[in-house]
């Protein structure tokens, strides 16, 4: 009875317009150093390698021009020191300090030269990424709700990639995306999250990707992994779209990604690992559990989570009371 009173409050939710809860690429360490990024939409932006946004949106649509760099990203003021086989950890945030909203989808990281110039310069329409990273389930592939490394990032913990390390000197952005996959049971409904963060690549390296690829131009909205019927089942095996990781990407050094659908990554080159507070190794990661309220919970666990804040109460009052409302039923 409640699990059905649980399930037409979903449905009821699933026909609210939801604009609310999405983010931003906040901060980025690399090898220690860290740098903020502006909130998406500041007007008077502070120095930052990272590229400013236009809002917290996401970028919908495959063929959508701000799949290269996020909403209608603008070239950044500074170039960040880095260097081959540098440690790189990616933090997002909403505004205002709140938690990333999303727990379903993965995260790749890709990486394109600047050539002819700067990466403060640099046009990133005319960028030839390749992929260094992607991490998508942390969870076995028989598990019945799915755990993504998405949801370390709700958790506010640092996603932290290795770059490669055979990388050739120069100028870099990095391209590092969230896919939100919530609502990616519809055509068209994912919600794509790219970052740039504008790279000076020391070193004496001599790598060269040995595949590239645009933005947009490497997705379609069809993909498996973007139009996917079965987000929310634990069984299905996740197909990463865009090009497969790079020759150059480093070999793996971590085993935190063993099992499941992130042992493959690793495989394929993915040095990935959430930092943080709680450490999200494979084997240590926390297990699904398969109750009713929490495999109906699936992918809109983002709508349920506590989001305290007043500016955000204010803000989102009427999602808020629906929400309350949800908590309600199901605790
Ligand atoms: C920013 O992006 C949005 C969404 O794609 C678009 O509607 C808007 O026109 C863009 N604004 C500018 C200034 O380009
Ligand atoms: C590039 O290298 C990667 C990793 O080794 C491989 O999976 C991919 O097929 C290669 N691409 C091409 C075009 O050879
Ligand atoms: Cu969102």
């Amino acid at each position: 009875m409640r699990a059905s009173v649980a399930s037409a409050l979903f449905s009821l939710l699933a026909l609210v317009p939801y604009a609310s809860a999405h983010g931003f690429l906040t901060q980025i360490d690399i090898d220690g150093t860290s740098y903020k990024g502006n909130d998406p939409g500041n007007s008077s932006p502070f120095a930052s390698p990272i590229r400013q946004i236009s809002d917290i949106s996401p970028v919908k649509g495959a063929s959508n021009p701000s799949l290269n760099c996020g909403l209608n990203a603008t070239a950044a003021s500074q170039v960040a020191a880095a260097n081959p086989g540098s440690k790189v950890n990616f933090w997002w945030g909403d505004l205002g300090g709140q938690n990333w909203p999303h727990n379903t989808g993965p995260l790749m990281t890709y990486m394109a030269a600047c050539d002819g110039t700067t990466c403060d310069k640099f046009d990133s329409t005319q960028a030839k990424w390749f992929k260094i990273d992607q991490i998508g389930k942390k969870q076995g592939a028989k598990d019945a709700s799915p755990v993504w490394f998405q949801a370390d990032v709700m958790n506010k913990q640092a996603i932290s990639v290795t770059l490669p390390t055979d990388l050739a000197p120069g100028d870099y952005l990095v391209r590092h995306e969230i896919i939100a996959l919530h609502l990616a049971t519809s055509l068209g409904g994912a919600e794509f999250y790219p970052s740039c963060t504008q790279l000076r690549v020391g070193g004496s390296g001599s790598g060269t990707p040995n595949q590239t690829v645009s933005f947009p131009g490497a997705y379609k909205d069809t993909d498996p992994g973007i139009f996917d019927a079965n987000v929310f089942d634990g069984s299905d095996v996740y197909v990463f779209p865009g090009p497969p990781v790079s020759n150059l990407a480093s070999p793996s050094d971590t085993a935190t990604e063993a099992g499941g659908q992130a042992a493959s990554s690793a495989a394929s080159g993915s040095t990935a690992t959430a930092t943080g507070s709680s450490t999200a190794t494979g084997s240590a990661a926390p297990k699904a559990t398969s109750t009713g309220s929490s495999q109906a919970g699936g992918g809109k666990q983002c709508r349920l989570q506590k989001r305290a804040g007043p500016s955000y109460r204010r803000k989102r009052s009427a999602d808020g009371r629906l929400r309350h409302a949800l908590r309600a039923v199901l605790s």
